[in-house]
């Protein structure tokens, strides 16, 4: 018999913070409080018990944005209740499956595995389902992390020492566990759903392999196999068209051709620098990778860089020379995008094998404009990913 556990008490409609991407691809983004997540059954397993108490309300100062001491303003200001709420019923009667009107209330996912967990990151990454009336199971992916440290929160760690438990000293040397209220130990959780087997797949932790991709390789195993099943990039459209995160919006360049809208990425919680991340989605729609990219692109291109480096150290006080700023390839979603990123955060997928950085990818470009329908491009792949497959059938792994 499957052993499941309840996220108890997390309702969506009224916990759900500053992140909601409707319309086929749905994620939220909450700060659950909770002193404890769950009780941890032998690894991998999880308690049938409910999690947790019920959510408290946030303190008013609960999304301050007060980063480093720097004055200047994040992203967004924390949106009050009332009006995430009213975006809620914009939006079709606040959170929606695919769009298609139902509320999702998130106490209704079930564990049934951890697809992968780290710790060192301390993040841990679930296979949920939620429970339909018939008894069918939908898959959702949940994914908790414990967010970075404020710094302007710490000396409240050490004034208010509740439940400070000393567990070992020995000389000069003594630890302590902590059990912080629940303002000073935040989770992010972020969840997709319904999730697709790809999604899954996406967050299993697997053999990883390097592949060496000729441009004869990408037309005859990549580009049919992006063609016929890649990740959904209804989300993508959702931002640009406004539909959705438009109050995140840091910058736009509306222009069709060489625009883009910058946004903070799903994976910042924008409450400290160390891990700024954000990500620019361009206005035109045919471009799905780097492999696309030819000189005609370069002004857009060119936008991206000097704009996107401009809008961050205007709102985020973090100069150019502090960015990462670089494409994937390959990348999960097949619509041209740019990852920025803080220099100090070791962002995933911010390795060699999988990093661009914009600045080379506009040199190389300058210097020939079919540089990337030339050249061999290596990237990782999961051994059990069905592009990994193809190479395989193909003999090129
Ligand atoms: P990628 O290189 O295609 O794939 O990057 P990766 O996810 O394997 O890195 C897509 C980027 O878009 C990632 O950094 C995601 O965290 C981010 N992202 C994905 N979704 C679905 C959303 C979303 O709905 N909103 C925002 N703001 N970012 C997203």
């Amino acid at each position: 018999m499957r052993q499941a556990m309840t996220l108890h008490g997390i309702v969506a409609t009224t916990e759900m913070q500053f992140f909601k991407n409707f319309g086929g691809f749905p994620y939220f983004c909450l700060n659950p409080r909770f002193g404890r997540l769950w009780e941890k059954e032998p690894r991998g397993c999880a308690t049938s018990e409910p999690l947790g108490g019920g959510m408290p309300q946030r303190s008013p100062r609960g999304r301050a944005c007060a980063v480093r001491g720097r004055a200047r303003a994040m992203a967004e200001s924390p949106q009050p209740k009332r009006k995430r709420e009213e975006e809620g019923e914009k939006n079709g009667g606040t959170a929606t499956e695919g769009g298609a009107g139902a509320t999702i209330t998130l106490s209704d996912l079930r564990v049934r595995r951890v697809l992968r967990e780290s710790a060192r990151d301390k993040i841990v990454f679930l296979h949920a389902e939620r429970i339909g009336l018939s008894g069918e199971g939908t898959d959702a992916v949940v994914i908790l992390e414990k967010t970075p440290f404020q710094e302007e929160k710490i000396p409240d760690l050490l004034k208010k020492p509740m439940n400070a438990e000393l567990q070992m000293h020995n000389d000069i040397y003594c630890t302590f566990y902590l059990s912080p209220p629940p303002e000073l130990s935040e989770i992010k959780a972020t969840v997709v759903y319904p999730a697709t087997e790809k999604h899954i797949q996406k967050y299993l932790r697997q053999e990883v392999h390097l592949i060496r991709e000729t441009w004869e390789d990408y037309k005859n195993i990549t580009l049919p196999f992006i063609q016929s099943q890649s990740f959904s990039i209804q989300w993508v459209y959702n931002i640009l068209e406004k539909k959705a995160e438009a109050d995140r919006i840091v910058h736009e360049n509306p222009d069709p051709s060489n625009g883009f809208v910058l946004v903070p990425d799903l994976k910042w919680n924008q409450n400290q620098l160390e891990d700024l991340y954000l990500i620019a989605l361009v206005h035109c729609r045919d471009i799905k990778s780097l492999r696309d990219l030819t000189a005609q692109h370069l002004p857009l291109l060119r936008n991206v860089l000097q704009e996107g480096q401009e809008a961050i150290v205007k709102r985020f006080g973090v100069p150019g020379s502090q960015l990462r700023i670089y494409l994937h390839y390959q990348p999960s979603y097949y619509h041209l995008h740019v990852h920025f990123t803080a220099l100090g955060y070791d962002a995933p997928g911010s390795s060699v094998e999988r990093a661009h950085l914009l600045a080379d990818v506009i040199d190389n470009l300058a210097m020939d404009s079919m540089y990337y329908q030339k050249r061999a491009l290596t990237f990782p792949l999961r051994a059990d990913e069905p592009l990994f497959k193809k190479f395989q059938e193909a003999g090129k792994v």
